[in-house]
């Protein structure tokens, strides 16, 4: 078996099957964050992904993409079930994001995270060369660090949580807190979105576990596991240079006529997820327009929400709610060709969300709590002109770092209104050097730079950087 001195780790491969229209089978790179800022530094090393490559059957042997070795991992429609859907997304999920959602517990997903877990460090030893690193990403794999150290202890191990880290309180109420906390340590650096969340990861290994711990490091088997925060970016000079394109401003300028022009537009973009806090933000803006400060005419609200997760029942209520309020408020406050709300669930490839992030005066981006996310900083870069203004949630570990955003407390709806309004209302002065700051703060921290800085820290020695050649 052909081996690798570096080793990716997730749930999903970086690509999907697209039939063609002759019916032949092709896999196309997934567009996404991971993907790219990986991609640059996986081309220059012999590098393998493991992960999951959709689809219930037989593990399918898959062609390199761009020169990166694809192994994948088979799960069946009974793995999906428990693992996937259960542990990962209705127990883990929930409890990580403030328990907004109430985390549910079944041995028998527990069981199926283990098996999982499992298989993904069985996989990834057979391939990892000696003495390689490996980098395993996020909540669906966090027994993988332990379980692989016990199968290879000379590889160097990574580990980096993409979603919210929660506060001791809530994450003591796990039944299996131990094991769980014990797989992360199997790591030599564990990587958070936020301080706060090395903190808290920190307070859990001496109170579980009784481990000398500091913010930066955890002692475990009188090995020296390090920890911090890594913010995670996006690639903001391709996001820039997609917003500058001729093409896509001509599409901005089409939609909004396509709006109605109206004087400003408003634009929410996420995933389904009861975490973004769309309900809340409705309500908002409705209440804008009943107390009369805002007008459907002169202020429309796109709301972009790709359905995600649909088998997992929570997603199915909110989406429910969240149809049932736009209807209400399209039927109460809209007029015949003018909604108070555009309300659009399909995906839109990176051309049409850059004219989105164009059109868009005030971008609120709102949730209850978020790792990061990355909407808010893709907003940020698409802002060539400098124009726009961010309404972004203290909850988001974007929040941490654009401080020039109007930050609001999502669950105070006041204060999610008057955020609003001051957003809407902002002198172009005030908001023109709000934006310039951000953008600034992105175009230095991109998503190579967390790559790179992430990938310096787990491989301190060096040897892996340095047979990367990488610059940038
Ligand atoms: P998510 O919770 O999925 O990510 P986010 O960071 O906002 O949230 O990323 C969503 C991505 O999907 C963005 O790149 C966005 O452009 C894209 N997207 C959303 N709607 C789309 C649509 N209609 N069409 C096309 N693309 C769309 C998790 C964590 C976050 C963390 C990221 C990365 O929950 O907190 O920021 O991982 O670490």
């Amino acid at each position: 078996m052909r081996q690798s001195s570096l080793v990716v780790v997730a749930n999903r491969l970086p690509i999907d099957d697209s039939t063609a229209p002759d019916g032949a089978c092709e896999w196309r790179r997934r567009p996404g964050g991971l993907v790219t800022a990986l991609h640059s530094l996986l081309r220059q090393a012999p590098a393998t992904w493991v992960g999951w490559a959709g689809g219930t059957g037989p593990a399918p042997t898959l062609p390199d993409v761009d020169g990166v070795r694809m192994h994948t991992v088979p799960l069946t429609v009974d793995d999906l079930r428990d693992h996937y859907e259960g542990f990962a997304n209705a127990t883990l999920w929930p409890l990580y994001h403030d328990a907004v959602e109430q985390p549910e517990h079944h041995r028998r997903w527990w069981e199926a995270y283990q098996r999982i877990n499992q298989r993904f460090a069985a996989a990834t030893a057979d391939v990892a060369e000696t003495g390689a690193v490996v980098w395993v990403q996020d909540y669906h794999l966090q027994l993988v660090p332990g379980l692989l150290r016990a199968l290879r202890p000379d590889l160097r191990i990574g580990f980096f949580l993409h979603v919210a880290f929660p506060p001791p309180e809530l994450f003591m109420q796990l039944p299996r807190r131990a094991e769980l906390l014990r797989g992360i340590l199997g790591a030599d650096l564990v990587g958070f979105q936020r301080a706060q969340a090395a903190h808290n990861f920190a307070q859990l290994a001496v109170r579980v576990l009784g481990l000398p711990a500091t913010d930066r490091q955890i002692v475990v088997d009188d090995r020296v596991v390090r920890i911090g925060s890594f913010p995670v970016s996006i690639d903001s000079a391709e996001m820039a240079a997609l917003a500058n394109r001729a093409d896509v401003a001509d599409r901005a300028n089409r939609l909004r006529r396509d709006l109605g022009s109206p004087e400003q537009v408003i634009l929410s973009v996420d995933r389904m997820d009861y975490t973004k806090g769309i309900e809340q933000r409705l309500k908002a803006y409705s209440e804008l327009i009943s107390d009369g400060h805002v007008k459907v005419r002169d202020t429309v609200l796109v709301q972009v929400a790709v359905p995600s997760r649909e088998r997992v029942g929570q997603y199915q209520i909110l989406r429910e709610r969240v149809e049932r309020e736009v209807g209400r408020i399209n039927g109460e406050f809209g007029r015949v060709g003018e909604p108070a709300i555009h309300y659009l669930t399909r995906p839109f490839d990176r051309a049409e969300l850059a004219a989105l992030y164009r059109v868009a005066d005030v971008m609120a981006v709102t949730p209850l709590r978020d790792g990061m996310n990355l909407v808010a900083k893709e907003y940020v870069a698409a802002r060539v002109d400098d124009t726009g203004a961010l309404l972004l949630s203290e909850f988001a570990g974007a929040g941490a770092e654009l401080s020039q955003a109007y930050l609001v407390n999502p669950h105070d709806l006041e204060g999610l209104k008057q955020g609003l309004l001051a957003a809407l209302r902002a002198r172009p002065d005030h908001v023109r050097k709000r934006m310039r700051a951000m953008r600034a703060h992105l175009r230095k921290h991109d998503i190579h730079a967390w790559a790179r800085s992430y990938l310096a820290a787990l491989d301190d020695n060096g040897s892996l950087l340095s047979r990367l050649g990488t610059t940038r």
